[in-house]
């Protein structure tokens, strides 16, 4: 492993850039403007003062509900520099969910994009001790919590300098969530030395960033993904990141790219194809780049292929996870085999385990364990949980089932369980049949996954009405956004198939198998 002082803490990866020389070099780009490592290091201390004047404790959480924009760094490294404890979440959040979270985390403090304010309604506030909303990028808008921040007023008051709390560095640094099979999702708490260990075993040996790149990453900070591309990986290399808030359309990240001239590329298969089919994709000048490297989903050979065909450049694909903070199987840019999930990065330790618990050798299907010094050490809240996936000695179960051929390349066979990827998200479908099942026109239904063509996954869904659908189409709409305004919108079944009843086993039960062949 690589080891960091006892006592540290996270915002040294963002601070130490001080030290280095670094503050008159570029740390962020993009439509927003350009930011210095020197004025981002001002406004994070500014950040940390201000929510230290909010009356909050050390080890409290703050929420962020924040899209790619340079107030996201600021805030999350203020919040962890003063001691504070900031919560990632998805910008897709309904106001439920938000609530669940909220509640989950005793977050009293809240920092969202000016558009996301709605967001925070009478539901999402409901039975929480949110008081305070801190608003970027604009003015408040409606919301339902006590106390009202808008930034731009609030931070200029504050010291543009602030020294680091004394955190030891198993202390908590902060949190993501992940998909929970019954709709309670799980918080996943990282400590203060995760991102840099991730950084040494993942960016140091792959990416090899130097000062002179420009990372971007269209999947957004508050994956793990995108936070490790976007946050972690450039700050730590000083190197700089492109920043780019709103929808990750085709025409948007082309203008980006020619525009900001990005040197790697973190992308995920569903992206890849979007970007290689769209509109202009030809004309686009991608030759800024130097790499592009894929994760969260199965990399096929015609997403590959296509990819190299249009920018010249070869994909290389990794599997990580918001469990283990980043990418813990790598290709190497000079040593891939496609159609695998890459070799073991250095720092972790991978195990193929039989169902007994015993590894398993070269060219047999095993289970994959991973132990590594950035692995999460609990769910928030969730013992039960926590028991099922962090077992003995720090070792992560992933429960994905995979082969390791004689070069030591991993690759992947499928799930021990039903827990399926949507464009790289994780989603089970029992979770979204619950939710499916609670609308009050859904007699029953069963949802499940199939595979798509170039191996991504999908969601289906069978459905009794209690009254025949007088428009399927119409009904398909209604029912899948029922389940966006439940649940992350992502999960939302793409197909819906109505029927007059369900196949039923000897027992009554729904025959899934039977279900599936409908
Ligand atoms: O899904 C992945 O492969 C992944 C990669 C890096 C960080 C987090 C995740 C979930």
């Amino acid at each position: 492993g690589f080891s960091v002082p006892e006592t540290y803490n996270a915002s040294r990866v963002l601070f130490d850039n001080l030290d280095k020389g670094n503050g008159d070099r570029l740390a962020l780009t993009g439509p927003l403007g350009n930011v210095t490592y020197a004025a981002l290091c001002a406004e994070a201390s500014r950040w940390g003062h201000g929510l230290v004047s909010l009356g909050l404790k050390r080890g409290d959480r703050v929420l962020m509900f924040l899209d790619d924009t340079p107030a996201y760094p600021a805030a999350f490294f203020g919040a962890v520099r003063a001691g504070f404890v900031p919560l990632l979440i998805n910008t897709l959040t309904p106001p439920d969910l938000l609530q669940f979270y909220l509640s989950d985390s005793g977050a009293t403090v809240a920092v969202a994009d000016a558009e996301f304010c709605a967001r925070f309604d009478d539901v999402a506030c409901k039975d929480t001790a949110l008081h305070t909303l801190i608003v970027v990028n604009g003015e408040a808008g409606d919301h339902a919590v006590p106390n009202t921040v808008v930034s731009k007023d609030w931070l200029p008051k504050f010291f543009a300098d602030l020294t680091e709390a004394d955190t030891h560095r198993d202390e908590m640094a902060f949190w993501m969530y992940s998909s929970g099979s019954t709709g309670r999702p799980k918080g996943i708490v990282h400590l203060q030395h995760d991102m840099a260990y991730s950084d040494r075993a993942y960016a140091k040996n792959f990416l090899k960033l130097t000062a002179d790149d420009i990372c971007f990453s269209v999947p957004k900070m508050f994956f793990a993904y995108g936070f490790g591309n976007s946050v972690t990986f450039p700050f730590a290399g000083g190197a700089a990141t492109l920043l780019l808030p709103g929808q990750p359309r085709p025409q948007a990240i082309f203008e980006a790219i020619a525009r900001y001239r990005p040197t790697v590329f973190f992308g995920l298969p569903t992206l890849y194809t979007s970007l290689t089919k769209a509109d202009g994709a030809d004309k686009a000048d991608f030759s800024s780049l130097r790499m592009a490297v894929s994760a969260a989903e199965v990399l096929s050979s015609e997403v590959f292929n296509g990819w190299k065909k249009l920018t010249g450049l070869e994909i290389m694909e990794g599997l990580g996870s918001t469990e283990v903070l980043h990418i813990y199987l790598s290709n190497r840019a000079e040593n891939k085999k496609l159609g695998a999930a890459g070799l073991r990065v250095p720092g972790y330790e991978i195990a193929l385990k039989d169902s007994n618990g015993k590894e398993v050798g070269d060219n047999t299907e095993g289970i994959l364990w991973v132990r590594g010094d950035s692995n999460t050490p609990l769910y928030w809240n969730r013992p039960d949980k926590s028991a099922e996936t962090i077992r003995e000695g720090g070792w992560i179960y992933t429960g994905d089932r995979f082969v390791r051929d004689t070069d030591g390349f991993y690759f992947f066979r499928g799930r021990a369980d039903d827990l399926i990827k949507i464009s790289g998200q994780w989603v089970y479908p029992l979770e979204v049949e619950l939710c499916l099942a609670e609308h009050p026109g859904v007699r029953e239904c069963a949802v499940f996954a199939a595979e798509l063509p170039d191996r991504r996954m999908t969601l289906k869904a069978v459905v009794v009405m209690n009254k025949a659908a007088a428009d399927e189409l119409e009904t398909t709409k209604l029912l899948q956004d029922f389940v966006k305004a439940k649940l992350l919108p992502y999960k939302y079944p793409r197909e819906i198939r109505f029927v007059d009843e369900l196949p039923k086993t000897g027992t009554g039960k729904i025959d899934r198998q039977a279900v599936m062949r409908m």
